[in-house]
């Protein structure tokens, strides 16, 4: 699961990616360059402590997403590099600058969601348009021909296609084009350090309500800083800003949210593990993310749920208390599950 941070020049991506990643992997500011930066994020995930306090494995492992701090574009404008390399992630995080610019240009949050989504817009209807018309030259695909041509309506109209009810058919018919406006946005205010802990301002706030956007706040030079410091000493620091947490727990997790995964979690003395799936994931599919063995040779899945194996303490107790579930080829795995995959290749 790949989430690009967006922006228009200067709004502070690489700064919040830097936040996001701490030193893990950037040391200060990324530069300024074309290329996009890629950064690997562990979630935070309280349910694998607990898993590894009852096993004490040799190894704990999160769930990760990876972030990609993506090319700003040139002058004020997003260019097709841009546009391009937004076409290759699953969502999207918009980075507002909510400071004044090294130019000295006040902050103006709201017309950069507004500008991003015209320009959004405008390249999905581009795509569009050449499709609608090569399906009216070659009659080859109806049905397709006739879903392009209502999103083309709706790009003309100026709704972004994540607002559009599309069944499952449709749904995968348009995956194909990697419409910009079709993929989960979330929006993060990067704001000055003394604003870190006020509330957003309302029309921004109403603005990504309108849209049905998630919206989060953080400043970014901030939180740099507290990333780089010893854990022990955070907390000191982000009360001394009115904060609880760091920017990367709040923001990985809406992030998370934001695609849509849920966390399949394996536990046992070798390793406890949280698995990202999509929701509604069928079980062999899911045993697919372990190994693609396991998909092929599934045989069924023994399943517990996560509070149950806490509350018992052992898998042999939640078998003798009915809690440990077998199921098949048609098992939606849900969010705690604990599983055990059998198979046979
Ligand atoms: N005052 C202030 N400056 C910031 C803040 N965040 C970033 N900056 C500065 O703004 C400039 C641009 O920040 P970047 O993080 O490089 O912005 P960007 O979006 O990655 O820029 P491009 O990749 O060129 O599009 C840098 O000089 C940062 O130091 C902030 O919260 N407050
Ligand atoms: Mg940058």
């Amino acid at each position: 699961m790949k989430i690009g941070l967006v922006g228009f020049p200067g709004c502070g991506k690489s700064t919040v990616f830097g936040a996001l990643t701490g030193r893990r992997v950037e040391t200060g500011y990324a530069s300024r360059s074309s290329s996009a930066h890629l950064a690997v994020v562990k979630v935070p995930d309280p349910r694998v402590d607990a898993l590894a306090e009852l096993y004490s494995p040799k190894k704990i492992t999160y769930a990760e997403i990876e972030f990609r701090d993506l090319p700003g574009g040139h002058d004020a404008e997003l260019d097709r590099t841009s546009l391009n390399a937004m076409r290759e992630v699953d969502a999207l995080c918009q980075v507002l600058r909510g400071f004044e610019s090294e130019a000295g240009d006040a902050p103006d949050a709201l017309r950069e969601i507004i500008d991003l989504e015209a320009e959004t817009l405008l390249a999905d209807l581009q795509v569009a348009e050449a499709r609608v018309e090569r399906l009216r030259k070659d009659r080859s695909n109806p049905r397709e021909l006739a879903l392009l041509e209502r999103i083309q309506e709706a790009l003309e109209a100026e709704t972004p296609l994540r607002s559009m009810e599309l069944g499952e058919e449709e749904q995968r018919l348009v995956a194909g084009y990697a419409f910009l406006t079709r993929k989960p946005l979330l929006l993060v205010l990067n704001v000055p350090e003394d604003d870190a802990a006020l509330e957003i301002a309302e029309p921004i706030r109403v603005a990504a309500k309108e849209r049905g956007l998630g919206l989060v706040s953080l400043s970014g030079p901030v939180e740099m800083d507290i990333a780089e410091l010893p854990v022990a000493e955070q907390p000191e620091f982000l009360e001394s800003l009115g904060l609880k947490e760091p920017a990367s727990g709040r923001f990985v997790r809406a992030a998370f949210a934001l695609i849509d995964l849920i966390s399949m979690l394996t536990a046992g003395p070798d390793e406890c593990r949280a698995w990202p799936i999509r929701r509604g994931t069928f079980a062999p599919k899911a045993a697919g993310r372990i190994h693609s063995d396991i998909e092929r040779g599934f045989i069924r899945v023994e399943v517990t749920a996560f509070e149950d194996l806490i509350e018992l303490g052992s898998e042999a107790r939640c078998r003798d208390a009915g809690k440990l579930r077998v199921e098949g080829k048609e098992y939606e795995v849900c969010d705690g599950d604990v599983v055990h995959f059998r198979f046979n290749v």
